[in-house]
Protein backbone atom coordinates (compact mmCIF):
# COMPACT_ATOMS: atom_id res chain seq x y z
CA UNK A 1 0.00 0.00 0.00
CA UNK A 2 2.81 2.04 1.12
CA UNK A 3 4.55 1.71 -2.44
CA UNK A 4 1.43 3.30 -4.25
CA UNK A 5 1.14 5.81 -1.85
CA UNK A 6 4.83 6.97 -2.84
CA UNK A 7 4.68 6.64 -6.35
CA UNK A 8 1.40 8.27 -6.40
CA UNK A 9 3.34 11.05 -4.64
CA UNK A 10 5.82 11.10 -7.45
CA UNK A 11 3.62 11.19 -10.10
CA UNK A 12 1.87 14.31 -8.96
CA UNK A 13 4.98 15.86 -7.85
CA UNK A 14 6.11 15.12 -11.70
CA UNK A 15 2.84 16.59 -13.21
CA UNK A 16 3.09 19.50 -10.67
CA UNK A 17 6.74 20.47 -12.40
CA UNK A 18 7.64 22.67 -14.57
CA UNK A 19 9.56 21.15 -17.49
CA UNK A 20 9.63 24.50 -19.76
CA UNK A 21 13.07 24.44 -20.76
CA UNK A 22 13.26 28.21 -20.77
CA UNK A 23 11.93 27.83 -17.00
CA UNK A 24 15.51 25.91 -15.93
CA UNK A 25 17.23 28.06 -13.64
CA UNK A 26 20.84 28.26 -14.62
CA UNK A 27 24.32 29.42 -11.35
CA UNK A 28 23.43 32.64 -10.84
CA UNK A 29 26.41 35.19 -11.42
CA UNK A 30 28.49 32.35 -13.17
CA UNK A 31 31.85 33.04 -13.12
CA UNK A 32 33.51 30.96 -16.16
CA UNK A 33 37.01 31.53 -14.54
CA UNK A 34 36.29 29.27 -11.17
CA UNK A 35 34.51 27.31 -13.55
CA UNK A 36 37.95 26.47 -15.27
CA UNK A 37 39.75 23.40 -14.85
CA UNK A 38 39.25 19.90 -14.72
CA UNK A 39 36.00 17.89 -14.50
CA UNK A 40 35.28 14.49 -14.05
CA UNK A 41 31.99 13.16 -15.26
CA UNK A 42 30.32 10.94 -12.58
CA UNK A 43 27.01 10.81 -14.29
CA UNK A 44 25.50 11.28 -17.65
CA UNK A 45 22.46 11.73 -19.37
CA UNK A 46 22.83 10.51 -23.11
CA UNK A 47 21.30 12.58 -26.16
CA UNK A 48 20.05 10.47 -29.33
CA UNK A 49 22.95 9.05 -30.85
CA UNK A 50 25.33 9.40 -27.82
CA UNK A 51 28.88 9.95 -28.49
CA UNK A 52 30.93 9.97 -25.23
CA UNK A 53 30.33 6.34 -22.93
CA UNK A 54 32.57 6.81 -20.38
CA UNK A 55 35.90 8.01 -18.96
CA UNK A 56 34.51 11.66 -19.50
CA UNK A 57 37.03 14.08 -18.66
CA UNK A 58 36.47 17.55 -19.54
CA UNK A 59 38.55 21.10 -19.26
CA UNK A 60 37.25 24.38 -18.95
CA UNK A 61 40.21 26.91 -20.63
CA UNK A 62 40.26 30.93 -20.28
CA UNK A 63 41.95 32.08 -22.97
CA UNK A 64 43.68 35.60 -22.81
CA UNK A 65 41.05 37.00 -24.83
CA UNK A 66 38.88 35.92 -21.50
CA UNK A 67 37.24 33.34 -24.12
CA UNK A 68 36.40 29.91 -22.74
CA UNK A 69 37.35 26.83 -25.01
CA UNK A 70 37.17 23.17 -23.70
CA UNK A 71 38.69 19.81 -24.52
CA UNK A 72 36.55 16.36 -23.60
CA UNK A 73 37.74 12.92 -23.65
CA UNK A 74 35.82 9.44 -23.57
CA UNK A 75 35.57 6.29 -24.80
CA UNK A 76 33.47 6.04 -27.93
CA UNK A 77 32.54 3.27 -29.80
CA UNK A 78 32.13 4.43 -33.67
CA UNK A 79 31.17 2.54 -36.85
CA UNK A 80 29.55 0.01 -35.41
CA UNK A 81 32.18 -1.56 -32.87
CA UNK A 82 35.30 0.34 -32.87
CA UNK A 83 36.44 1.88 -29.29
CA UNK A 84 38.64 4.49 -29.12
CA UNK A 85 39.22 7.53 -26.77
CA UNK A 86 37.80 10.31 -28.28
CA UNK A 87 39.37 13.81 -28.24
CA UNK A 88 37.23 16.74 -28.41
CA UNK A 89 37.75 20.60 -28.91
CA UNK A 90 35.10 23.01 -28.44
CA UNK A 91 34.79 26.96 -28.72
CA UNK A 92 32.09 28.73 -27.00
CA UNK A 93 30.29 31.65 -27.63
CA UNK A 94 28.57 33.97 -24.87
CA UNK A 95 24.86 34.60 -24.71
CA UNK A 96 23.45 37.55 -21.67
CA UNK A 97 23.26 35.33 -19.14
CA UNK A 98 27.43 34.41 -18.10
CA UNK A 99 26.02 30.29 -17.13
CA UNK A 100 24.41 30.16 -20.73
CA UNK A 101 26.98 29.59 -24.11
CA UNK A 102 26.93 28.26 -26.91
CA UNK A 103 29.60 25.21 -27.94
CA UNK A 104 31.08 24.23 -31.09
CA UNK A 105 32.49 21.21 -31.13
CA UNK A 106 34.59 18.74 -32.85
CA UNK A 107 36.54 15.79 -32.55
CA UNK A 108 40.77 16.08 -33.12
CA UNK A 109 39.97 13.05 -35.83
CA UNK A 110 37.65 13.66 -38.30
CA UNK A 111 35.13 10.86 -37.95
CA UNK A 112 34.12 11.95 -34.79
CA UNK A 113 30.96 13.62 -34.14
CA UNK A 114 30.79 17.75 -34.79
CA UNK A 115 27.83 20.04 -32.96
CA UNK A 116 26.75 23.30 -31.73
CA UNK A 117 24.52 23.15 -28.52
CA UNK A 118 23.87 25.07 -26.01
CA UNK A 119 25.41 24.68 -22.74
CA UNK A 120 23.79 25.82 -19.52
CA UNK A 121 25.35 25.65 -15.97
CA UNK A 122 22.57 24.80 -14.05
CA UNK A 123 24.28 24.56 -10.28
CA UNK A 124 27.55 24.35 -9.05
CA UNK A 125 29.67 24.95 -6.03
CA UNK A 126 33.11 25.31 -8.04
CA UNK A 127 34.98 23.10 -6.13
CA UNK A 128 32.93 19.86 -6.09
CA UNK A 129 30.65 19.27 -8.06
CA UNK A 130 28.23 20.71 -10.91
CA UNK A 131 25.47 20.30 -13.32
CA UNK A 132 26.11 20.65 -16.78
CA UNK A 133 23.21 20.51 -19.09
CA UNK A 134 21.92 20.96 -23.05
CA UNK A 135 19.06 20.81 -24.59
CA UNK A 136 19.47 19.93 -28.41
CA UNK A 137 15.83 20.31 -29.34
CA UNK A 138 12.92 22.27 -27.61
CA UNK A 139 9.14 20.49 -28.51
CA UNK A 140 6.39 23.00 -29.15
CA UNK A 141 5.10 22.84 -25.71
CA UNK A 142 8.39 24.01 -24.35
CA UNK A 143 10.09 20.83 -22.70
CA UNK A 144 12.98 18.95 -24.25
CA UNK A 145 12.86 16.52 -26.62
CA UNK A 146 16.41 15.90 -26.59
CA UNK A 147 18.91 16.72 -24.08
CA UNK A 148 21.98 15.63 -22.54
CA UNK A 149 23.47 16.45 -19.30
CA UNK A 150 26.84 15.83 -17.31
CA UNK A 151 27.02 15.47 -13.95
CA UNK A 152 30.75 16.76 -13.17
CA UNK A 153 32.56 16.11 -10.10
CA UNK A 154 36.35 17.77 -9.48
CA UNK A 155 37.24 14.62 -7.43
CA UNK A 156 37.76 11.52 -10.13
CA UNK A 157 36.47 9.18 -7.09
CA UNK A 158 32.96 10.95 -7.23
CA UNK A 159 30.27 13.28 -5.73
CA UNK A 160 30.92 13.84 -1.73
CA UNK A 161 27.42 12.96 -0.11
CA UNK A 162 26.99 16.51 0.94
CA UNK A 163 26.59 17.32 -3.16
CA UNK A 164 24.42 14.72 -3.64
CA UNK A 165 21.12 15.69 -2.31
CA UNK A 166 22.05 19.30 -4.05
CA UNK A 167 22.90 17.27 -7.63
CA UNK A 168 19.44 15.05 -7.31
CA UNK A 169 17.41 18.05 -6.91
CA UNK A 170 18.52 19.73 -9.75
CA UNK A 171 18.00 16.37 -11.24
CA UNK A 172 14.29 17.07 -10.60
CA UNK A 173 14.20 20.68 -11.33
CA UNK A 174 15.06 20.29 -14.91
CA UNK A 175 13.40 17.20 -15.43
CA UNK A 176 15.91 14.26 -15.58
CA UNK A 177 15.16 12.68 -12.45
CA UNK A 178 16.38 8.80 -13.46
CA UNK A 179 17.66 9.57 -16.60
CA UNK A 180 21.22 9.81 -15.49
CA UNK A 181 23.47 6.60 -15.67
CA UNK A 182 26.82 6.36 -13.95
CA UNK A 183 30.09 7.33 -15.73
CA UNK A 184 33.18 4.86 -14.99
CA UNK A 185 36.43 6.07 -15.28
CA UNK A 186 38.49 3.00 -15.72
CA UNK A 187 41.73 4.67 -17.42
CA UNK A 188 40.87 3.64 -20.48
CA UNK A 189 42.00 7.78 -21.92
CA UNK A 190 44.89 7.74 -19.50
CA UNK A 191 47.27 6.57 -22.41
CA UNK A 192 46.14 8.83 -24.78
O1 LIG B 1 28.27 12.52 -25.50
O2 LIG B 1 26.53 12.13 -26.56
C1 LIG B 1 27.35 12.92 -26.16
C2 LIG B 1 27.17 14.38 -26.49
C3 LIG B 1 28.30 15.17 -25.95
C4 LIG B 1 28.81 16.18 -26.92
C5 LIG B 1 30.25 16.44 -26.73
C6 LIG B 1 30.52 17.78 -26.18
C7 LIG B 1 32.00 17.96 -26.06
C8 LIG B 1 32.43 19.35 -25.90
C9 LIG B 1 31.91 20.07 -24.74
C10 LIG B 1 32.78 19.95 -23.55
C11 LIG B 1 32.09 20.36 -22.35
C12 LIG B 1 31.18 19.37 -21.72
Amino acid sequence: MLRYVVALCLLALAWAQDCQVANFQVVQNFDKTRYAGTWYAVAKKDPEGLLLIDNVVAQFIINEDSKMTATAKGRVIILNNWELCADMLATSEETNDPAKFRMKYWGVSSYLQTGNDDHWVIDTDYDNYAVHYSCRLVDSDGTCLDSYSFIFSRHATGLRPEDQVKVTQKKMDICLLGKYRRVAHTGFCESS
